[in-house]
């Protein structure tokens, strides 16, 4: 076939982020901008990218189409050989991960911004995952953005549109494409993790019937939390809602917080739902919310942890180890101790679970940013923490009938203790400023007697005093590799901390990050508004970063 090579000039920023390159729409539909990085994904696959199989799809979000189209003309001219496309480009992110362990893939590229908001002027998004399922590790991002920075050409094979609506196999020019249903793998596989059989005796058995309400906030989990609410576990279309993935998904954020999932909680606080749950745009996050309970992504993982081998058959013969990225609440860490296991603290981003994953060494994982998985794939699972906790909630009523979510948290509180969580988000600020404010703190950490020094609240006499202050640097024990300033956090000497960092994920200007945890042993402060116990830590935060002074900011714009 003919293969046209097309002079180009790089872009700058085609850095990925955290979890790939976000950018708006109208950057991506710039001349050449979407072929750039697609060349110089193919060119930095780890064994080059002749005759190499990958997976194609993502959250379905406007321009995802278009996307598709090009990189089958690329992929095409540089001698991939087969592409597994989700039928009309839609695949969720962990339907992807899936899909490239199980066909033994070279890896697959993502059409999605995750939780950003959809649409001709929002954002879009291209992340690569290499062949054991998982975000590409740095070194392998890192070759990416080195070649975008000096491309002079990209190659291309001119082809019609390919029908993307239809499944089946199809020759496009010299690749060969099979346009897969994007829903059975992936529940095939949840099928082989869970207790199906479990879950549905005690939604259909138990009187009253548990409530159960799942939103798919119009991004690509619709037809996945369809197939299992539905047509798995037997409940009616009341169970679900905004299941229709729509390119800019029905105009708000498809994220699944307490402020952008507003039509989940209104529901569940009206209608009494004693089990609601949301995902994300892409399917890897999650968000665990019922009547009256609120479950932190921080305590949910440590429940999971702590109820796996008895509530989900795939851990039943054990769990290897656990982890959290940095900024997530200690929760997990105290059940891996008490269970005897390993724990992990890795830089934020799923891409650093991988390796302890693939050496045997990781089970069960999580993010305060809602984001929950195991290593039944190499991405978070939104979809996957839902099930998990459908079967704990099933587990904890054969142990004791009439248990809720917040039977299931007290009870984990009482035996671990709970860790007060919070996190505050200061979106879209100058980047000056918020890098300027991060030199500043790194000044502060640097100079003489920090460490030590007590730092008090500005409305109570509450002090803490500085155990030991850094920028983050996390040492990966499988492969040595090396990743620093992935954080700038504070831990006190009462076990309770504060961290700062500058999001990756962000399309425009910069995002500060705000992460406050406290651990209580003390029963009576369980029942707690988060928000007032950390009170004292948010103000010694604020007043030691001058946050307010830095970013002009005067409040975060979403708090979780
Ligand atoms: C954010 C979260 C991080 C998560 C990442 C990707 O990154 O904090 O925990 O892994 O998003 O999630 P950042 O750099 O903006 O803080 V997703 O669902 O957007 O793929
Ligand atoms: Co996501």
């Amino acid at each position: 076939s003919d293969i046209i090579t097309v002079q180009t000039k790089p872009y700058s920023g085609q850095k990925p982020g955290t979890s790939g390159l976000r950018k708006k729409v109208k950057i991506f539909q710039q001349e050449h901008y979407t072929e750039n990085f697609v060349q110089a994904i193919f060119s930095a696959m780890p064994d080059g990218s002749e005759g190499k199989t990958i997976v194609l799809g993502g959250d379905g979000r406007y321009f995802s189409p278009e996307a598709a189209q090009i990189i089958l003309r690329i992929a095409a001219a540089n001698g991939i050989k087969h592409v597994i496309l989700g039928q009309d480009a839609i695949l969720s992110t962990p339907a992807v991960s899936a899909l490239i362990r199980s066909l033994k893939t070279d890896g697959g590229i993502l059409l999605t911004a995750s939780h950003n908001p959809g649409g001709p002027d929002e954002d879009f998004g291209i992340k690569f995952n290499t062949a054991n399922g998982g975000p590409a590790p740095e070194e392998v991002t890192d070759r990416i953005y080195k070649i975008t920075e000096d491309i002079k050409e990209y190659k291309i094979v001119k082809l019609p549109d390919l029908d993307l609506s239809k499944t089946g196999e199809f020759q496009h020019g010299p690749i060969k494409v099979t346009i897969v249903d994007p829903v059975s793998n992936y529940i095939q596989l949840l099928k082989e993790i869970f207790d199906f059989d479990m879950i549905k005796n005690w939604l259909h058995t138990t009187t009253p019937k548990p409530t159960v309400l799942f939103d798919a906030l119009n991004g690509v989990t619709g037809p996945y939390g369809r197939a299992i609410f539905i047509d798995e576990l037997g409940l009616d279309e009341s169970s679900v809602q905004q299941c229709v993935p729509k390119p800019d998904f029905g105009g708000s954020h498809p994220d699944p917080n307490l402020t952008y999932a507003h039509d989940l909680v209104a529901r569940v606080e009206k209608e009494q739902i004693e089990f609601g749950a949301a995902s994300d745009g892409d399917g890897d996050r999650n968000m665990i919310y019922g009547a009256g309970a609120f479950v932190t992504p921080s305590d949910s993982v440590a429940i999971i942890a702590d109820w796996a081998e008895k509530a989900i058959p795939y851990f039943k013969s054990g769990i290897k180890g656990l982890a959290r990225s940095m900024p997530t609440s200690g929760a997990i860490d105290i059940v891996a101790k008490s269970k005897g296991l390993e724990v992990f603290e890795v830089p934020t981003g799923w891409k650093f679970f991988g390796n302890l994953m693939d050496a045997g060494r990781l089970s069960i994982c999580g993010e305060e940013s809602f984001g929950t998985g195991s290593d039944h794939i190499r991405e978070k699972d939104g979809v996957w923490a839902i099930v998990a906790w459908l079967s704990i909630l099933a587990a904890a009523n054969k142990e004791k009938p009439g248990s809720g979510i917040n039977d299931v948290l007290m009870q984990h509180w009482k035996k671990y203790g709970r860790s007060f969580f919070s996190r505050y988000d200061y979106e879209q600020v100058e980047s000056e400023g918020a890098e300027a404010m991060m030199s500043h703190l790194r000044e502060t950490f640097a100079s003489s007697g920090f460490v030590g020094s007590e730092l008090k609240a500005t409305s109570s006499d509450t002090s803490f005093e500085v155990a030991e202050a850094d920028d983050f640097s996390y040492t990966d024990p499988i492969d040595g590799s090396v990743s620093t300033k992935q954080g700038l956090y504070i831990k006190f000497v009462d076990g309770s901390r504060i961290i700062f960092r500058l999001s990756g994920t962000g399309s425009s200007g910069a995002t500060v990050r705000l992460y406050v945890e406290k651990y209580s042993k003390n029963e009576s402060e369980f029942g707690e508004d988060a928000q007032v116990g950390l009170k004292p830590l948010i103000e010694v935060a604020l007043s030691l970063s001058k946050l307010q002074e830095y970013t002009k900011r005067d409040k975060p714009n979403v708090i979780t």
